[in-house]
């Protein structure tokens, strides 16, 4: 993660006039569709320029790139989103999504993930054990089951019988800074990495400059003006056992509402569960809030109701609406999102955030 601070700092001094580009277009305003949902959405032809997608931290940016292999040769959104994430599922430098993802208290890597379609479909799994890509079993329980969520030793039973290799996801790194971790056990699952952790190890008793919470959420616009998201992350490092974020709560770490757009999460999940924030980012969307706006406010109602806390926690949102506008706010300096369509493949936007400076 060391590279990933590294990486930010060139693209937060680099970024401005690229920010400024896309600022340019994010300043466009609020949709302004009042009264065309009360009477269904209105018939569209997307322009490619929309054709679109968008994740969460750096390491969207090659998951972006994935993503665009299926986007720009007039693929599926969701076929999209789903090969996206599976970059950093499998990446062993990734302790915060998949496979190398740092371990709960206990040693294990439980992994959450959610993935979501324009017309409400969506298929999700919790605490879910031995799998690379919970993400494509997430989309197996959409496809294949009645259900949304599977969790625990029934989604790995599930993911089992769909095919899927059980193996080993605790890798060496993630053990040793496991066994780091133990020496103290501090138990302090509200942390966020942009405040303590950078550099410093941090209260979390992390190796220095490693991120303790990084999850991937990605949304995509194909060119059949169609959106689709996906979320997927190993959680908190060192969290209690069965303990579940929002990533795979649907309408808390990612919601997708076809007519509207979509919107994902990251940061402490309990937060963003406690004000079902991307369901109310989508909802704000819809009530004419332009993505920036909507993250902003979902933002503020965390900020307002946890004043004293939210100083020294962080929570970022992501959307996008149908239409390919992208905004994002968080509550932290230091969030970032990746931004991917046939002008530019591989830009790194630095969002805006409640408090500008870092906390110390
Ligand atoms: C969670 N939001 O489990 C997820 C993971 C995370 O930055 O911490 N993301 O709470």
């Amino acid at each position: 993660m060391t590279d990933r601070r590294q990486f930010l700092k060139a693209f937060v001094l680099g970024a401005s006039a690229s920010m400024l580009a896309w600022g340019g277009k994010l300043a466009a305003g609020p949709l302004n569709r009042s009264g065309k949902l009360v009477a269904g959405p209105a018939p569209r032809t997307p322009a490619t320029a929309a054709v679109r997608v968008v994740s969460t931290w750096d390491f969207g940016v090659a998951a972006n790139r994935a993503a665009w292999t299926i986007l720009g040769k007039g693929g599926h959104a969701l076929d999209a989103v789903e090969l996206g994430v599976q970059v950093p599922e499998s990446d062993l430098k990734n302790h915060s999504v998949g496979k190398g993802g740092y371990p709960d208290r206990d040693g294990h890597v439980t992994l959450d993930a959610s993935i979501m379609d324009a017309d409400g479909s969506c298929g999700a799994v919790a605490a879910l054990e031995h799998i690379e890509h919970p993400i494509s079993v997430a989309r197996r329980v959409m496809e294949r089951t009645p259900h949304v969520l599977l969790v625990g030793e029934g989604a790995l039973q599930f993911a089992l019988e769909q095919g899927f290799k059980k193996q080993d996801l605790l890798t060496p790194e993630a053990e040793q800074a496991w066994h780091e971790w133990l020496k103290t056990a501090k138990y302090n699952p509200s942390i966020n990495s942009e405040v303590h952790d950078y550099g410093k190890g941090g209260s979390t008793g992390m190796p220095g400059g490693v991120n303790n919470h990084d999850t991937i959420g990605m949304l995509a616009l194909d060119a059949h003006g169609k959106l689709a998201g996906a979320c997927t992350t190993s959680g908190m490092a060192w969290k209690m056992r069965g303990r579940v974020g929002d990533s795979p709560i649907i309408g808390a770490g990612l919601y997708v509402d076809g007519e509207v757009g979509g919107a994902t999460s990251t940061g402490v999940g309990e937060e963003v569960i406690r004000n079902a924030g991307s369901f109310l980012v989508v909802e704000l969307m819809r009530q004419g809030r332009s993505p920036h706006e909507a993250c902003k406010e979902a933002v503020m109602r965390i900020v307002k109701k946890r004043r004293e806390a939210s100083k020294t926690l962080q929570v970022g949102f992501l959307a996008m609406n149908r239409d390919g506008e992208v905004g994002a706010y968080a509550i932290q300096h230091g969030f970032s999102y990746a931004v991917c369509d046939a002008k530019k493949q591989d830009a790194l936007i630095p969002s805006q955030s409640v408090y500008t400076t870092s906390y110390s």
